[in-house]
């Protein structure tokens, strides 16, 4: 299964993940949430880049150690792509075609300069052999001529290097086989509207919508340039401490039967207040029927799941049997999957954060016990188990924002999937709690609208908001960070009334 856009930027990008610092990792999630992969790419071409600028003036200085360095540098580069769990040999060949233009093209460019030099040094030389006036012109006409074919020369080799890169890439994508274009990537589905229940968006303007739209759900994970899975590729291997083995392709997999159900999935970098976090209506068959069919051993307590690119993730085996809609999900709002949401098979559970459950691309899950593996978080000090925390926010006004005295509507969202939400307060300034109206919700596992008339007298006002549970637990006003299981504490904002 091969991945495209295997540019040593993204190879790079992918490695660097990898080995990136945990907390270095979280704070490009908390900090530029799903654009981390933007800075990521930024930051390494700046850094390719300076190598590239640092091998240059190398081989200039010193024509042997510049190449050896260029080659070391291409071989590194190599290495990384090559490290990948997901490795498609065709990843290799832009890497490679690269090397064998941009090693040559520098061992040109030295040749260039050292013209260029030498030129310099004769009209060094003219002037300083007091031949006078008319040596000046010709030596510097001489000057002129190396110094445009050291500049057209170097121009050309961006140019070389970058058509270079590109005729590599197209010929690993058209040796990775199915490489299929995204338009290609679909499903032969017919699936139901995901029209939005009655009552459960209460449409308070300036509000999150209570389905959100897939162009605008978050994205977090650690591929760096998301697996293109062709669905005739596709197979889900089941195994471990099961009685059989078992191997699904993807008409086996939809034709054990689709439902549809409505779940809120949230990540455990979430800030309080956050937007980690977004509602669909997936289209999916229920991961209990898959293991049904495999019969998990009564030892076993965990599933280990994992994606095509290598990611896992460990999800207690009660969470996928227990009778909640736990999907091996194909659609996502009336849609196939989109490529970043996990094409074309990912997992979806209600109330587990996304890191030890909602594994996309996913392609092999493995029967166990917690005590026997650690998933792709754990090894980075995140918890074994992430059950959603409640949490609440509010939507609008917005924090620092001004707005007319009188009747102001103020709106959110509260989320406790799977236990649900059962209440809603707000309190201004510090006073007493009072209970904000709920929107309707199909199932305890989405996430619920609220909206609470505010009567603003004029001034300054702090805000803040807390859900309870459907099982009876108020939302704590402890603050912790996300690491390691979630954050907590309360939304607060400040408004003034005019
Ligand atoms: N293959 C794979 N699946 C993954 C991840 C990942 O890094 N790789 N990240 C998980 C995390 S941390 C979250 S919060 C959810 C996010 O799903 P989304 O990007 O569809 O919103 O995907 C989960 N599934
Ligand atoms: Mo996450």
């Amino acid at each position: 299964m091969g991945r495209p856009g295997a540019s040593p930027v993204s190879a790079a990008g992918d490695g660097f993940i990898d080995v990136v610092p945990t907390w270095m990792a979280e704070w490009a999630i908390s900090w530029f949430g799903t654009n981390d992969k933007l800075v990521l790419g930024i930051g390494i071409a700046v850094v390719l880049a300076a190598a590239g600028a640092a091998v240059g003036l190398l081989t200039v200085r010193d024509r042997r150690t510049g190449l050896v360095a260029a080659a070391v540098l291409v071989g590194v580069a190599a290495f990384v792509v090559w490290s990948r769990p997901n490795l498609a040999g065709a990843d290799l060949i832009p890497i490679l075609v690269g090397g064998a233009v941009a090693v040559p093209a520098l061992a040109w460019l030295a040749g260039r300069v050292a013209d260029l030099r030498e030129a310099e040094t004769m009209s060094t030389e003219g002037g300083a052999g007091g031949v006078g006036y008319a040596a000046r012109p010709l030596s510097s006409e001489r000057d002129g001529t190396a110094r445009r074919v050291f500049l057209s020369g170097a121009a050309g080799a961006v140019l070389l290097a970058v058509g270079a890169g590109a005729f590599g890439r197209w010929i690993g994508g058209r040796r990775a086989g199915v490489e299929a274009s995204r338009d290609e990537l679909t499903v032969d589905v017919e699936f139901a509207p995901a029209d939005v229940p009655d009552g459960a968006d209460l449409g308070v303007a300036g509000a999150e919508p209570w389905r959100t739209p897939n162009d605008v759900f978050y994205r977090i994970d650690t591929a760096f340039s998301a697996p293109l899975v062709h669905p005739d590729d596709w197979r889900l291997r089941v195994h471990g401490m099961v009685d059989t083995e078992i191997e699904l392709t993807f008409d086996e997999l939809i034709g054990m039967g689709l439902v549809d159900r409505w779940v809120t999935l949230a990540c455990v970098s979430n800030l309080v207040g956050g937007s980690l976090i977004g509602n669909a209506l997936w289209t999916g068959v229920p991961i209990a029927d898959v293991l049904a069919l495999a019969g998990p051993s009564p030892d076993a307590d965990a599933v280990l799941s994992t994606s095509d690119d290598g990611w896992t993730c460990g999800t207690p085996l009660e969470a996928l049997t227990d009778g909640r809609d736990s999907l091996l999900a194909v659609g996502m709002n009336s849609e196939p999957l989109p490529v970043e949401h996990g094409f074309p098979v990912r997992m979806v559970v209600p109330g587990l954060y996304g890191y030890v459950s909602a594994t996309k691309w996913v392609v092999d899950i493995e029967v166990s016990r917690f005590d026997r593996f650690q998933a792709y978080w754990s090894t980075r000090g995140w918890s074994e188990r992430g059950p959603v925390k409640v949490a609440s926010r509010i939507e609008v006004p917005t924090s620092g924002g001004d707005v007319s005295a009188g009747a102001v509507a103020v709106a959110g969202t509260a989320w406790a999937q799977h236990r649900g939400i059962e209440a809603v307060e707000v309190r201004v300034d510090g006073g007493a709690w009072a209970s904000a109206d709920l929107g309707e919700v199909p199932t305890d596992d989405t996430w619920r609208q609220w909206v609470f008339e505010w009567n603003a007298a004029p001034g300054e006002h702090t805000l803040d908001v807390r859900a309870t549970t459907g099982d009876g637990e108020i939302q704590t006003e402890d603050v912790a960070p996300p690491a390691p299981d979630g954050a907590t504490g309360l939304h607060s904002i400040t408004v003034t009334a005019r």
